[in-house]
């Protein structure tokens, strides 16, 4: 809601901050939900301040590991990893977490009696962005139980924080999709985006099109159809592609259109990961009213057979992943 004008003056309404929000939901585990994302606001805070002075402290740059997925771990993966475990652990509320960041899903011990969720988050995705102060972001996945390996349809709530010119999380519980920022002021954050809705069909798409040899012909055939020329289908498309899972999604929630990370000759299962990645950033596209695809099947009912599984991953306007669906399949050329 905008400023009402009563009586000749202006009256801004009181924000609506995140945990009112989800107070608000009417849901029987509301309060239970509005710690845990009390805590996954405070390690965005945290994670935040950090990022912002990244290049000042020496927390640039690598560890000169390289993680169970073989990738080169940033200082800064170890770093927030460590922040976000911390804050889930002190909710009491979260039995076991399965970070893209450690080997294997951790227990939380402390956690007593009242545990009862299994959150699965990414604490800096888009890292290759850190060291040119690109957009990053934090996603995060929360099932209820213990069990490490659930489907994306077990997801009680999903979202991200991304850090860009402001901090904004991005959160479903189920029952839509909505936006909240940072605001620097009160440190706290407030609805911005209400039931943000993903148009039905967009013009930009999003993929690392230096891929293009490594991918099967029904994807290099949408891509190039994509790039084709005519005006009643609105081709064209813009090319965007910032790196960062959360930035190209964001984007594509707000603006319409498709963002695809197919497999390839080197990565047959994609590269994105199924809990921490796919899942939730599916959860957000379909609560909004969009899909999420592997390109032949929903992710949403995957069944995870590892914590770390990979999968392709075609997600954004729904219109926009069924075409894409149809070349993969060789229903369309
Ligand atoms: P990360 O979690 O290690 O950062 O990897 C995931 C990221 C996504 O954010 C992004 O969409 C993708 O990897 C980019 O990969 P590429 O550099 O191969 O295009
Ligand atoms: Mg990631």
């Amino acid at each position: 809601m905008g400023p009402v004008v009563t009586a000749g003056r202006v009256m801004t309404p009181a924000p609506i901050t995140l945990v009112e929000h989800v107070k608000k939901s009417g849901r029987p585990d509301a309060d239970d939900l509005a710690v845990l994302l009390t805590q996954i606001a405070v390690a965005g805070k945290i994670i935040a301040r950090e990022l912002a002075r990244a290049a000042l402290v020496g927390q640039l740059g690598t560890t000169g590991e390289t993680n169970v997925q073989g990738e080169t771990v940033k200082k800064l993966d170890v770093w927030a990893n460590a922040v976000v475990v911390r804050a889930m652990e002190e909710t009491g509320l979260v039995t076991t977490v399965v970070s893209e960041e450690m080997d294997a899903p951790l227990r939380l011990t402390k956690t007593g009696a009242r545990g009862r969720y299994v959150v699965c988050f990414d604490p800096v995705d888009g890292s290759s962005n850190l060291d040119v102060n690109g957009i990053v972001g934090t996603i995060f996945s929360i099932r209820h139980g213990s069990d490490a390996e659930q489907p994306g349809t077990a997801q009680v709530a999903a979202g991200y924080i991304m850090y860009g010119p402001s901090t904004l999380m991005v959160l479903t519980t189920g029952d839509g999709v909505d936006g909240f920022t940072l605001g620097p002021t009160i440190g706290e954050f407030v609805r911005s985006h209400h039931r943000i809705r993903i148009p039905a069909r967009g013009r930009i798409y999003s993929v690392n099109e230096g891929n293009f040899s490594k991918w099967e012909p029904g994807v290099q055939r949408y891509v190039e159809y994509l790039r084709g020329m005519d005006r009643a289908t609105g081709r064209p498309y813009t090319a965007r592609y910032v790196g960062s899972l959360v930035a190209d999604l964001h984007r594509t929630l707000l603006e319409g259109g498709i963002y695809l990370y197919p497999a390839d000759a080197g990565k047959s299962d994609g590269k994105l990961r199924l809990q921490y990645e796919a899942a939730p950033m599916g959860f957000i596209a379909e609560q909004a009213g969009g899909s999420a695809s592997t390109g032949r099947e929903r992710i949403m009912t995957i069944e995870p057979a590892t914590p770390h599984q990979r999968v392709p991953l075609v997600i954004g306007s729904s219109e926009d992943v069924a075409l894409a669906e149809d070349f993969i399949a060789g229903r369309r050329r």
